[in-house]
């Protein structure tokens, strides 16, 4: 049985032909280095190798034979050093490969400028192997071009997660620091093995409780068993804190007791974590408290954190998710109105971490108006990697090409080709700081993310963060081969499936640029007609504003010209539906049931239309999946299969259940050859 607890890190036997390949070029892993990181990399060398070529690695502090894996940086080894690599554009966590003779013995070397950038290259070095790549003439470079690339737990202290999928949360506060669980080592190496550098342990809707001493204490127990893997812990402050936990009457940022209180917070933290990454703050946001309940602006806020945290080196992350149903302005507004005047007004070590769209992480939305927009401001990106819109754990949905359609968006600040990618990578405007931000998708389940599938959309992550420009398929045919197999029986058409799952899902839950269009509470199935959601801007009903005449959210100058936020050309492109994109036209445009579509079809039609299509995808999906039987082990291939019959049933619903409601409100018949669902 294979519950798919590994992940991407299956050191299982190669086939004989294969391993006999690579055994003389890893006959012993070879380092004088002793730190905690290399003794991980050690560690995982030896683990990987001796699994995946099923013998006894040696081990040893100097290079003895023919085949030696060396690793270390120019401090710790004197042969790195004597070869005199170009290092010197990997910055601290970049990692260098190559294939060199050094005393007339044949060897590999893994090199970096510290430690963790060895650690990187040696999970790099493994993947070779495991995606049966050449290693004899290596000569790879590689350095993460985004700084701080983390995963966002929306877990709470109780171990319930907000939008998880997968059970409850792996930190089990309650036996800290006593006890660490030994899962937590591999949530480690899963994260270093991908790049990921830091983690948010708790959720954005914080309990102020994490930040007594009690849990200090819990989190840097956490913290010590991530460090050797180069990974840094953060943590939500929860703005009222001064209030909850400090015993003071108000949290105002500008007040001096507030201010004193929160830079010996930051100064308690420091003390049991001296690593400590900084805070994630979600304020004045759906409830939360924030500077706003006391006149202040957003940046007065962050502000008091970040000088709290500047003298040890702590970032701010602060959420640019805010909308209020008591704006009367358009939702998708609000975050870059509020924020747009304040570029200039954040101090270096904070961070704007921004939602992907404009919205709320939806099967379709254009990227967020405030990338390019702030260019005095250090702007982060924040995507969701659980699918809290998309399916949860039981639809198959990769999100890399999702991601891959965001990174690649031109926002045209700067002209032509001045896409999402960078300006979160910071070549756009010099960004001090730069990050990348996933909202994670794992629990307890064996399998950590609920499905197998959705390991992918971790993995995805990890590997856009290190490079926002990677490509989709590359990225999803390495894990198909890391997770699976490399025959290219499956891999082939597993790789082409998640390519085309997400689309299939915008299909069949919300076609044509539609959006928000889920049942109110669970965000599971559809709900287009829901208008009781308790406030208008959570209500389907106000996304979609079908009626008689026609459908779809007016973005135009004659709506709430929304479009205006964006940069020439964008704003005339999108401000016309006959210029829109038809896979953001409902999105940007009210448009009659008859407008004519590219395809020559009335709207009504092509509406219909793609729901179909995200079924029969669907279909096919499940169809493939059955086919690839003899490749799958018996428990991974029986779960996807499972899963992929509750994603037709559930294309299904959102189909039918949309139609049906649309069809209520135009009143118009289905069109000529499309079945009445049973
Ligand atoms: O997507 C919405 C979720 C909330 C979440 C919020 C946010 C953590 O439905 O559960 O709260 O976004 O991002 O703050």
């Amino acid at each position: 049985a294979d519950d798919g607890y590994d992940l991407w890190l299956r050191y299982h036997p190669l086939e004989k032909p294969l391993a006999a390949r690579y055994a003389p070029a890893a006959t012993e892993v070879v380092s004088a280095a002793h730190s905690a990181t290399a003794d991980v990399t050690r560690a995982e060398l030896v683990k990987g190798l001796s699994g995946l070529l099923a013998k006894k690695v040696a081990v040893g502090e100097s290079v003895h034979q023919a085949g030696a894996v060396l690793f270390g940086t120019p401090e710790n080894s004197a042969t790195i050093k004597n070869l005199n690599l170009p290092l010197g554009q990997l910055g601290p966590e970049g990692y260098l490969i190559r294939s060199a003779v050094v005393g007339g013995k044949k060897l590999t070397v893994i090199a970096g400028n510290s430690d963790v950038g060895v650690l990187y290259g040696a999970y790099r070095f493994l993947k070779l192997i495991q995606t049966h790549e050449a290693i004899d003439k290596l000569d790879i470079a590689s350095a993460p071009k985004v700084k701080l690339r983390l995963l966002n737990h929306w877990d709470n202290l109780d171990a319930t997660i907000e939008r998880g999928y997968a059970g409850s949360s792996i930190f089990k506060w309650w036996e800290l620091p006593e006890h660490v669980s030994p899962r937590m080592v591999d949530y480690a190496r899963a994260n270093a093995s991908i790049g990921i550098n830091g983690t948010v342990l708790i959720n954005v809707n914080a309990s102020s409780l994490v930040l007594t001493q009690e849990y200090l204490q819990k989190a840097a127990a956490l913290a010590d068993t991530f460090r050797p893997y180069g990974i840094k812990v953060y943590l939500v402050a929860r703005f009222s804190a001064p209030i909850e936990i400090g015993g003071l009457k108000t949290a105002d940022p500008l007040d001096p007791q507030v201010r004193e209180w929160w830079k010996h917070k930051a100064d308690e933290i420091y003390h049991y974590i001296p690593d400590f990454g900084g805070f994630l703050i979600k304020a004045n946001s759906e409830g939360q408290p924030g500077p706003g309940d006391y006149g202040r602006t957003h940046a007065e806020g962050a502000n008091m954190f970040a000088e709290a945290l500047a003298p040890h080196g702590g970032v701010v992350m602060w959420r640019a998710f805010v909308y209020s149903h008591e704006v009367p302005d358009d939702r998708i507004k609000q975050a870059y109105n509020e924020f747009k005047p304040l570029d200039g007004k954040f101090l270096p070590n904070v961070i704007l971490q921004v939602k992907n769209g404009p919205l709320d992480f939806q099967p379709r939305e254009p990227f967020s108006a405030l990338f390019g927009a702030t260019p005095a401001t250090n702007t982060g990106l924040e995507v969701q990697i659980t699918k809290e819109y998309l399916g949860f754990n039981t639809h198959l949905v990769y999100l890399g090409t999702m991601w891959q359609e965001l990174l690649g968006s031109d926002t045209f600040a700067k002209g032509p080709g001045s896409t999402v990618a960078k300006v979160i990578d910071g070549s756009m405007f010099g960004y001090k700081q730069t990050m990348m931000a996933g909202v994670s998708n794992i629990g307890s389940d064996r399998n950590w993310s609920g499905s197998i599938f959705d390991q992918a959309n971790w993995y995805a992550f990890g590997r856009l963060a290190w490079d926002p420009e990677a490509k989709a398929d590359v990225i999803a045919s390495d894990w198909v081969k890391q997770t699976f197999t490399s025959n290219p029986a499956f891999l082939k058409p597993v790789t082409a499936l998640m390519m085309g799952s997400r689309e299939t899902a915008v299909d069949y839950m919300t076609p044509l640029g539609l959006a928000h269009q889920m049942g109110t509470s669970g965000h599971y199935g559809p709900g287009p007609w829901v208008d009781s959601a308790g406030r208008a801007d959570w209500n389907p009903v106000y996304y979609n504003r079908a009626d008689k005449s026609g459908i779809g959210f007016e973005r135009g100058p004659s709506g709430s010209n929304a479009v205006a936020q964006y940069f020439p050309p964008l704003s005339t492109i999108w401000a016309k539906p006959e210029t829109t994109p038809e896979n953001l036209l409902l999105w940007f445009h009210h448009v009659p049931w008859n407008y004519a579509m590219k395809s020559g079809r009335p709207l009504w039609d092509e509406l219909v239309g793609r729901y179909d299509q995200g079924v029969a995808n669907v279909d096919a999906m499940a169809a493939e999946w059955l086919n690839l039987k003899p490749y799958v082990d018996d428990e991974r291939f029986a779960l996807t299969a499972d899963y992929l019959t509750i994603q037709k049933r559930d294309a299904r619903l959102w189909r039918d259940a949309s139609i049906a409601y649309f069809q209520s409100v135009s009143g118009l018949p289905l069109p000529a050859g499309v079945k009445k669902p049973p």
